[in-house]
């Protein structure tokens, strides 16, 4: 290879994430590194079936609230004993100094579990019982929905990521504030709206069908690829085909087709290296409360799923050091990541 000519799996460079308007740094070369830092030992994935009845997530449970979970079969969803948010929180009034700003923060948070077993997770989960928490996750939204600008549905899984209990279960975090994420998105997707009068994501995920080079599952509805600008090595993103401004507007065989591609990019995930995969995931869609009768046509509902595994089930991608002082850096490329999940096969 002549040595000047730009390779992209070998020479670093930069990629633009047009969602969030920030660079990443991709550095192919380094896979080649020896690794001598931390090496974790995999979570335990044998989790005793309803954990003797001690976990609080569990059906029939009384919960250190003092609060007893119903003995429900399928999903079962309760406000959080120790929540982040409230709805009643009194709002600040002093306000003058800009160098010392206050606002404030209201909310609710949530917790879901996803199924009455402690022994399973989404990925073992079948296709129907996946399907009743994708159900579980519109109604929350359209219950939520009108009160909050904000209705964060996330899955912490695994204990890497700090997940506390190894029932499967999500949360959903309201606020009447628009965090920084959404936040920057729907700024670059309104600015992407009013040069091009289409989508960001719509167009975006047009051209990765073309290209073909990033997609990982692909469904009669749904399309499952390692975005161009992912800045974890396995970071996927779940997108519709149609133009869905939320997940509310997930229609029943759309919210179907979307439980089987969940399936397969879940067990894709647990079979890359061998260990029940974690990861933090979430759905990012219009903003609701004020905005649900204004015009968020700039939007493209879509999932990410943020895994922090590297190169096996014990070696850890660390966002530190020049990822935390000056922009985020990967070593697989996602074009080798994506052939990667995508060769996997699975049931
Ligand atoms: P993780 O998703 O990070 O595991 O958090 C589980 C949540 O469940 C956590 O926010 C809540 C915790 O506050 N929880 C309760 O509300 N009641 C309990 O009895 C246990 C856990």
């Amino acid at each position: 290879m002549d040595a000047s000519t730009f390779e992209p799996t070998e020479h670093p460079h930069r990629r633009y994430n047009p969602l969030t308007g920030e660079w990443i740094l991709v550095s192919p070369h380094r896979m080649k590194r020896p690794w001598q830092g931390k090496v974790d030992n995999p979570s335990p994935s044998n989790v005793a079936e309803n954990s003797h009845k001690s976990n609080p997530l569990c059906p029939g449970t009384t919960r250190p609230s003092g609060q007893t979970n119903p003995d429900y079969t399928s999903t079962f969803v309760f406000t959080n004993d120790f929540p982040a948010l409230m709805p009643d929180t009194p709002s600040p009034d002093d306000n003058a100094d800009e160098l010392f700003q206050y606002a404030s923060a209201q909310g609710t948070c949530r917790v879901m579990c996803f199924h009455p077993r402690s022994d399973t997770t989404l990925a073992k989960m079948s296709v129907a019982e996946i399907g009743t928490v994708i159900d579980a996750w519109i109604e929350q939204l359209r219950e939520l929905g009108p009160q909050y600008v904000w209705v964060q549905i996330f899955e912490n899984r695994g204990e890497i990521m700090g997940c506390s209990n190894p029932h499967p279960h999500c949360q959903i975090w309201t606020t009447n504030f628009l965090p920084n994420e959404p936040s920057k998105k729907d700024s670059r997707q309104l600015e992407y709206y009013r040069l091009h009068s289409t989508p960001l994501l719509c167009s975006y995920l047009r051209k990765e069908m073309e290209k073909k080079k990033r997609i990982v599952v692909e469904t009669p509805y749904w399309v499952v690829v390692v975005p161009f600008w992912a800045q974890w090595p396995y970071e996927t993103m779940v997108i519709p085909k149609r133009h869905i401004l939320r997940l509310s507007d997930v229609t029943e065989n759309e919210g179907t087709d979307l439980a089987e591609c969940l399936k397969i990019l879940l067990q894709k995930y647990d079979r890359l290296f061998d260990v029940s995969f974690p990861y933090s995931m979430g759905w990012h869609g219009a903003p609701t409360g004020k905005y649900l009768g204004a015009d968020m046509d700039h939007w493209q509902l879509h999932a990410v799923f943020y895994p922090p595994l590297l190169r096996s089930a014990t070696v850890q991608k660390f966002m530190v050091g020049f990822e935390m002082l000056a922009c985020p850096q990967r070593d697989i490329t996602p074009e080798q990541a994506a052939d990667k999940l995508r060769s996997l096969m699975v049931d």
